[in-house]
């Protein structure tokens, strides 16, 4: 993509309203437009992380083997009467009349619509386990939306159901969205600790946040030191182990009975970006989803639900990767691998070289962002850094004279002078 025709609206300006370091970014980094409190557009660059976001907790769904389908945003309100949830949930959910005046609201989860898809089709044994999962929009009206994308109004959530026969295999379905959430997020480049949680208004009496310590967290866990040693730098986290170490919200936490010595004990704030929940026949039941048994007896479903906050990730992302130039991507969200600096458009000679390392770099599939504005270098670099791209490779005249080009790794702020075709080796590798 040429940055002279790319809608990337930047700031210069720090826009007051945003209180925390990834919604001013977001919004300097033109990812993202507010439309109303809690509702945003998205703008290209911002969408491209919240695609990659996306890709890579499907593909992690997928592998742990639940199927993706596709429910609707608009729910009729029959379902959640079905339930018993219509009136419990209150003020967050957005109702809503259609021209017949029938009741309708915008989804805040989907536990009621898809028992009553399983519901319609599947009346034995046989056909269980399965787990369903969708990627689609939320709605729920938060009375104090904040922070960007964090804690919207609308937001795109993953959200997979499992349905078993008996409580053993709830929990071989519980486990397997465990350990599929560990390896997502490890991929983003997040360390996210599985705290003991409530329930709240899903229900149930099993459920898991995945926080994510970050200073600006709304949440308080707390944790045995043993998790910081366990999840360094990039250590292939041992789930066995790790699923015996102690972490709780602050709601879960009992000092009195807590397992960890205090000089263990730690406390820090977390950002949610997960739960997960088992909560047995509470929908089956209310929903009266049945199918028969081996022996013709009448079995109520065995029931989780499993969420990520996939629009809330990017902020949190950013949370966890930024510094006072602007986000530092984790190369598997990156919006693009490299930024391409011209340092003097319209110069015959830098232009064709970088033109080149363009083409050559977009036919080998490595995501280019080239910015051949005709602009003092300056601006450039600042839009690079605050735009975060992994990698920058920055030509100007003198280096192209002599036949290099610069390459800049944008966290560790590590430049080197090389050749082209070294530049090109080293982008393409592991592409
Ligand atoms: C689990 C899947 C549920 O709704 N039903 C279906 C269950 N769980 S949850 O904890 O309420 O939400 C799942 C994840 O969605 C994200 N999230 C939000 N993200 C942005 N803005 C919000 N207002 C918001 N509310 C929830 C969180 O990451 C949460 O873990």
């Amino acid at each position: 993509m040429r940055l002279s025709v790319y809608f990337l609206p930047t700031l210069k300006e720090t826009p007051a309203e945003a209180q925390i370091v990834s919604h001013r970014l977001m919004l300097r980094a033109g990812m993202i437009h507010q439309e109303a409190a809690g509702i945003y557009s998205w703008l290209p660059l911002g969408l491209r992380v919240l695609r990659k976001v996306e890709r890579l907790v499907r593909e992690e769904q997928d592998a742990a083997g639940a199927q993706e389908l596709l429910m609707p945003t608009i729910q009729p309100a029959e379902l959640w009467r079905e339930s018993g949830r219509y009136d419990a949930y209150g003020k967050e959910m957005l109702r809503i009349r259609d021209r017949h005046d029938r009741e309708m609201l915008f989804g805040p989860t989907n536990e009621e619509m898809v028992t009553a898809i399983f519901r319609s089709y599947v009346k034995s044994y046989r056909d269980l386990p399965r787990n369903l999962y969708h990627i689609q929009w939320k709605f729920r009206d938060e009375v104090r939306p904040r922070f960007g994308v964090m804690r919207g109004r609308e937001f795109l959530m993953k959200d997979a159901y499992s349905f078993d026969v008996d409580p053993e295999g709830a929990r071989r379905s519980y486990e397997a969205m465990y350990l599929a959430y560990l390896k997502t997020f490890q991929r983003m480049g997040l360390t996210a600790v599985p705290v003991k949680a409530e329930s709240g208004a899903i229900g149930g009496d099993m459920s898991q946040e995945f926080q994510i310590l970050a200073e600006t967290g709304e949440s308080t866990v707390f944790y045995d030191a043993a998790f910081e040693e366990m999840t360094k730098d990039g250590a292939q986290p041992d789930v066995a182990a790790l699923r015996k170490l102690y972490a709780a919200a602050e709601e879960k936490h009992d000092p009195a009975n807590c397992p960890v010595p205090p000089d263990r004990l730690r406390t820090a704030k977390g950002i949610e970006v997960g739960h997960i929940f088992y909560f047995g026949t509470k929908y089956s039941k209310s929903m009266n989803l049945v199918v028969t048994g081996p022996k013709g007896e009448e079995i109520f479903p065995e029931m989780g639900s499993y969420g990520i906050g996939v629009s809330r990730l990017v902020g949190a992302v950013i949370e966890a990767s930024h510094d006072e130039a602007g986000i530092i991507w984790p190369e598997p969200v990156a919006p693009f691998k490299v930024g391409l600096i011209n340092l003097k458009s319209g110069d015959a000679k830098c232009d064709a070289v970088c033109d080149d390392l363009y083409a050559r770099l977009s036919a080998a599939k490595v995501e280019v962002l080239y910015d051949d504005r005709d602009l003092r270098a300056g601006p450039k670099f600042a839009d690079m850094d605050l735009i975060g791209l992994p990698w920058q490779v920055i030509a100007g005249p003198k280096g192209v004279a002599a036949g290099v080009v610069e390459l800049k790794n944008r966290r560790t702020g590590e430049r080197s002078e090389m050749s082209v075709e070294s530049v090109m080796a080293r982008l393409v590798e592991g592409n």
